[in-house]
């Protein structure tokens, strides 16, 4: 098996557990991640011996989102790292064939919100905490957030926590339809792992049509939002107040904006 750094990645009984690792920046997904994600992804959907695929943070943090000290010092899309366009990874999500079951457990926001909405099912634990706080650092969502998160919870909760930031407890997200199922603390995995193990149980082709069809009816056949935001990301990226809001969050202060 190849060595992930920014991973850990075990293999028991068709179920693949991939664990994000960064623990010191909250799982923060930085180009190096986003990579090694694809990677990991892509093996596990290839592999004959594997049903299903629990993604986790590990029992602390799920993803406090996109790396913001490498976007902060990414001066622009047409730099180096942003070139290959840095959302692009996400595609990887509707090609898989095989379940993706996410183990919420403390913060999934940003870019982790938008892995957790990336994915089939998500067990969240008490105290999960949801959000797309982009507003604050003067971006948008990127990796989807926008049209999954209105598909998920509805029109009026999407706009209110993409343009406020605020954020929703594992309650509210259940209650929502963000998450299929709330456990007790320190149990998110472990539930995960149970779905999973009972998708893995399946016939493969059916299960990998079934989901195909709940992607379709859920509105995954249709990336025409998923790639406008991408481009309204970019385009946002390079402005002043996204360079504010980065810096702010990086220097640990509240964000002046120029466009007030
Ligand atoms: N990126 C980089 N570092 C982070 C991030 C992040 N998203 N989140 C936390 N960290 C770091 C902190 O800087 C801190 O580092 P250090 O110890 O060196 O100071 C460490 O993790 C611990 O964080 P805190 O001290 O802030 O921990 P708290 O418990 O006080 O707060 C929070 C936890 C509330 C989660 C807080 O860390 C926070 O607000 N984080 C940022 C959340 C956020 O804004 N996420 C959205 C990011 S933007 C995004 O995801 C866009 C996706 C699309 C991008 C597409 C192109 C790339």
């Amino acid at each position: 098996a190849p060595d992930y750094k920014y991973l850990r990645v075990t293999e028991e009984e068709r179920v693949v557990t991939i664990t994000l690792h960064r623990p010191r920046s909250l799982n923060a997904v930085h180009g190096a991640m986003a990579g090694e994600l694809v990677a990991a992804l892509t093996a596990a959907d290839a592999s004959s011996t594997v049903g299903a695929i629990v993604l986790t943070g590990g029992p602390t943090v799920f993803a406090a989102g996109a790396d913001i000290a490498e976007m902060a010092a990414t001066t622009s899309y047409a730099s180096a790292r942003f070139r290959k366009d840095a959302g692009a990874f996400m595609d990887v999500f509707p090609r898989l064939r095989t379940p993706v079951v996410a183990a919420v457990a403390g913060y999934a926001l940003g870019g982790g919100c938008e892995l957790a909405l990336a994915a089939d099912v998500v067990i969240a634990e008490e105290g999960a905490t949801f959000g797309q706080p982009e507003v604050q650092l003067g971006l948008i969502p990127g990796w989807g957030g926008t049209q999954r998160l209105v598909r998920a919870v509805g029109k009026a909760k999407a706009m209110e926590m993409v343009l406020t930031g605020r954020r929703m407890g594992a309650e509210e997200a259940e209650r929502a339809g963000l998450v299929s199922r709330i456990v007790a603390k320190g149990r998110a995995e472990g539930e995960a792992a149970d779905v999973a193990r009972v998708i893995a149980g399946g016939s493969a082709p059916v299960v990998a049509v079934a989901k195909e069809c709940v992607a379709l009816a859920a509105g995954e056949a249709d990336d025409r939002g998923i790639r406008f935001e991408r481009r309204a990301f970019q385009a946002l990226f390079s402005l002043d107040d996204a360079k504010e809001g980065m810096k702010a969050f990086v220097d640990k202060r509240t964000p002046e904006w120029r466009h007030h």
